[in-house]
């Protein structure tokens, strides 16, 4: 075992919360929204009177509550208020459909609902839909605005009757504290349950040791904290060193992270490559990326193109960390880190994680040869919630199947070579959709691409592009043949897509990634 995975009793409020007040940084602002702010002892002010306003509400120890809420001062409230008091906060996505909420509500048999103003009508609908009564706290209401109908709740009468002195649950270190539903790029999402110890253990390995975070940090985190990404990022991680968070409950365009920027003027800032990506063709784009003081940038979600973050240093002065995380293992366990950089690879295993690249067979890959990544660590969930099979497949004993594609190279650098059920083969040789769309994309005219393996006449598979263009830029074949070019110069000849196809957009997931099975369909069906 580690440090981390000793059981004993432990409620991680204590550490993220509790411990930052005893070590005087009551007076400190924890974290700021556009409206308002909250110092480390309002903050544990806060979490000790919305516990007990659960417990007032009926709920109690291992019941669930969703939190459906968009990044303002009241989400760290709500999700270590519940941890406080034993009841299991499942933060989830804002950017979902209606029947895909109607299937988490089911799935997860939660008590009770902690949802943001301009989201609560769209919860009410769900729950009438599925004609169930659950109480529901609204935050965010503004003074005047009226909420009707039994067991709705201001969140800030929750927290006002709750008492200030209530009791702290005595849990377990590897009991589940949360849980997060998996993005779900194929099939329907997974309730992943996380216990208390993980998010020290990713606080500690990937937030410290790897990035560096300290006390006089000021970090802004572009992906939102329902995001495991963006719950280490602006909650997890800056608590558990005493920094400050910024936080945005819009949508984070690039107008709108250039302006946070300017006002706060963070050290760390965490996105995603698409976002990176959108920030290099704007205007607006400078040294620092607006902030007079920025130390380091972060990149994870999808692998960040070669030229997107050689560009980013050269505009902006500031490198930016790749690393892969999933949701399985709460944060990022393989990464490049400050001041051993390698643009194009996800880095090397985050000290505390073991990776391991394996063939069909479970046997270690040899270095050059792709394989799975399979990854072992004390972050590693508990397992699904009611998806045994699952479960096993992925959670198998120490070691969690993380279902991408991976070559080592003999430096030691992990790269990413596309999801093992995207794989696919030309003349018997594996053909990564993602080193194609790369290719495509780092084409002048492109946006962006998308690349599916798919049958010609003779039944073979060859690649076929989904292409996005530049605004502006005439599709022709002119062009079609000057990207296949790029793409042989780029990648290979035999990885060149034998068919193009203009899109307006690809269709992606709510947090951004590709759904090739999609386009797979769509191509079958045509
Ligand atoms: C892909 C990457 C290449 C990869 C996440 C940081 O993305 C996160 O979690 P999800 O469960 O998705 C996991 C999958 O996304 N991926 C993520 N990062 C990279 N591929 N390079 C990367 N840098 O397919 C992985 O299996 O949504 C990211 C922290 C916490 C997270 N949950």
């Amino acid at each position: 075992g580690d440090e981390f995975s000793e059981r004993r009793p432990y409620n991680a409020v204590t550490d993220f919360v509790d411990r930052n007040v005893d070590a005087g940084r009551g007076k400190k602002v924890a974290f700021i929204d556009p409206d308002r702010s909250i110092t480390y002892g309002g903050l544990q002010e806060a979490t000790y009177r919305f516990a007990d306003g659960l417990r007032r509400l009926g709920l109690r120890q291992e019941s669930r509550i969703l939190l459906l809420m968009l990044d303002t001062v009241d989400y760290p409230v709500a999700f270590w208020g519940a941890l406080r008091t034993g009841i299991t906060p499942i933060p989830l996505n804002t950017l979902l459909t209606a029947e895909q909420y109607a299937y988490i509500f089911a799935d997860s048999r939660a008590e009770a609902i902690v949802v943001s103003a301009p989201l609560a009508a769209m919860a009410e609908g769900v729950l009438a839909k599925l004609g169930i009564a659950r109480p529901m706290i609204v935050a965010g209401l503004g003074k005047d605005e009226k909420l009707s109908g039994s067991q709705r709740h201001r969140f800030e009468d929750v927290v006002a009757q709750g008492k200030a002195d209530a009791k702290t649950a005595q849990t377990l270190s590897d009991e589940v504290a949360f849980w997060l539903y998996s993005s779900g790029s194929t099939g329907e999402p997974k309730g992943t349950r996380h216990i208390h110890s993980s998010l020290i253990a990713t606080a500690k390995l990937f937030g410290q040791n790897v990035l560096g975070i300290r006390e006089d940090d000021v970090v802004y985190s572009a992906a939102k904290i329902f995001f495991a990404y963006g719950l280490g990022n602006a909650m997890s991680f800056p608590l558990s060193v005493g920094a400050t968070t910024v936080l945005l409950p819009d949508r984070p365009t690039p107008d709108a992270v250039f302006a946070m920027m300017k006002k706060h003027n963070p050290t760390i800032f965490y996105g995603v490559p698409t976002l990176y990506s959108a920030m290099l063709s704007h205007a607006g784009l400078t040294r620092g990326a607006g902030s007079d003081k920025l130390r380091w940038c972060v990149s994870a979600g999808e692998a960040l193109p070669a030229h997107v973050g050689e560009r980013w240093k050269e505009i902006t002065g500031t490198d930016i960390i790749d690393g892969i995380g999933s949701t399985e293992m709460l944060h990022i366990f393989v990464s490049n880190a400050p001041g051993d950089i390698k643009y194009g690879t996800s880095g090397k295993p985050v000290p505390g994680y073991r990776a391991r690249i394996v063939d069909e067979h479970g046997k270690d890959a040899a270095d050059g040869e792709v394989g799975e990544l399979v990854v072992s660590g004390p972050s590693a969930a508990d397992g699904y919630w009611n998806q045994r099979s699952k479960s096993r497949k992925t959670f198998a004993g120490e070691w969690t199947h993380t279902g991408d594609k991976y070559v080592r190279e003999p430096s030691g650098h992990y790269v990413y070579c596309g999801r093992t059920d995207d794989m696919f083969k030309v003349s018997g040789i594996w053909v990564s959709p993602f080193e194609v769309e790369a290719a495509l994309a780092s084409h002048e005219s492109v946006l962006e691409a998308a690349v599916i393996g798919c049958e010609d006449t003779d039944k073979l598979v060859k690649p076929k592009a989904y292409v996005v263009l530049k605004n502006g830029i005439a599709a022709n074949e002119t062009l079609f043949e000057a990207l296949k070019e790029h793409v042989k110069a780029r990648a290979g000849a035999w990885k060149y897509p034998r068919w193009i196809e203009i899109k307006s957009e690809l269709p992606k997931t709510a947090t951004g990634k590709i759904q090739r099975f999609k386009l797979r369909e769509e191509n079958e069906t045509a």
